[in-house]
């Protein structure tokens, strides 16, 4: 039998399944992962620099307007066959991405570790703000962030940035789901971001079998059952039924 008739068994014959994904899962929709080289303005600046309180602090609008660039490109993008073959499965979703091209494809209860780019919130009250409207234009340019409704503070992006802890109420769901899980499927994750990277191996640690799909080996292989050296949109619709 071959590995991928092997995984597509073991996802069949899973008692409690968790598909895991990353930035990889929805590079096939067009959006850059966080190694690709961002195109555009933001080429150079590097992800993990913006994505961290201290840049917010320093200049509001340069990383208000970078997320704002995001939330309008995930909009303008679609799921791809690896998010819609997801949706097929009976199973607990877990994702480190901030876009919501799972909840598009039509999984539903889905465990964002990193939080989302649709739930902006005020930075000091932490009230929720609303969506900004649509596409604002293309324009790449830094944006004011809009001033909070409730105490006038700048509304901020509702993403985990570095250094700040992950929310714990899905965090606890999302490690209780791994390890409690006899298969889980991680996709598109280089696997080095923490403690989201923990979840793979805590299922590999309790006896479960761990499918990974990534066209590059991660530090993740050596706890992997198998490894699907191909890319979501090619792989998960062949092992997915
Ligand atoms: C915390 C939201 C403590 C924002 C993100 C030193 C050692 C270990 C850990 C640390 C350290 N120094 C600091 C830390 C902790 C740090 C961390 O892990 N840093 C790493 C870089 C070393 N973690 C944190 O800061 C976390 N918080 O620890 O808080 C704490 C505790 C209590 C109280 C206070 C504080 C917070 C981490 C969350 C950061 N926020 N996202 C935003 O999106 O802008 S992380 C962000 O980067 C993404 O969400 C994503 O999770 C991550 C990128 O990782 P991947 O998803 O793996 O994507 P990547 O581009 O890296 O890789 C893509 C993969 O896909 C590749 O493998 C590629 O081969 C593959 N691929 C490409 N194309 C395809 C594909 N696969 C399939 N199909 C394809 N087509
Ligand atoms: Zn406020």
């Amino acid at each position: 039998m071959n590995t991928l008739q092997h995984a597509a068994e073991l996802i069949a014959g899973a008692q409690r399944l968790v598909v895991f994904t990353g930035a990889g899962m929805s590079a096939e929709s067009g959006v850059p992962t966080f190694r690709d080289a961002l195109t555009g303005l933001w080429a150079r600046y590097d992800a993990q620099a913006l994505a961290t309180p201290e840049a917010f602090q320093r200049d509001p609008a340069l990383v208000w307007g970078w997320y704002e660039w995001r939330r309008e490109l995930v909009e303008r993008v679609d799921p791809n066959p690896g998010h819609e073959a997801v949706a097929r499965l009976d199973c607990t979703l877990i994702t480190q991405n901030v876009d919501q091209l799972h909840e598009r494809a039509g999984s539903e209860d889905v465990l964002h570790l990193h939080g989302s780019l649709f739930e902006p919130r005020c930075s000091v009250c932490a009230q929720p703000a609303p969506p900004p409207p649509g596409a604002a234009g293309s324009g790449d340019g830094p944006r004011t962030p809009p001033a909070c409704g409730n105490c006038g503070s700048p509304v901020r992006p509702g993403v985990v940035w570095f250094g700040e802890a992950l929310p714990v109420d899905v965090l606890e769901r999302a490690v209780e789901a791994a390890a409690a899980a006899d298969v889980l499927i991680t996709v598109g994750t280089a696997g080095v971001v923490y403690p989201a990277a923990e979840i793979p191996q805590v299922t590999a640690r309790l006896g479960g079998s761990v499918i990974q799909v990534n066209p590059q080996a991660t530090p993740l292989d050596e706890v992997c059952a198998l490894n699907l050296r191909g890319t979501a949109a090619e792989v998960l619709p062949k092992i997915i039924r």
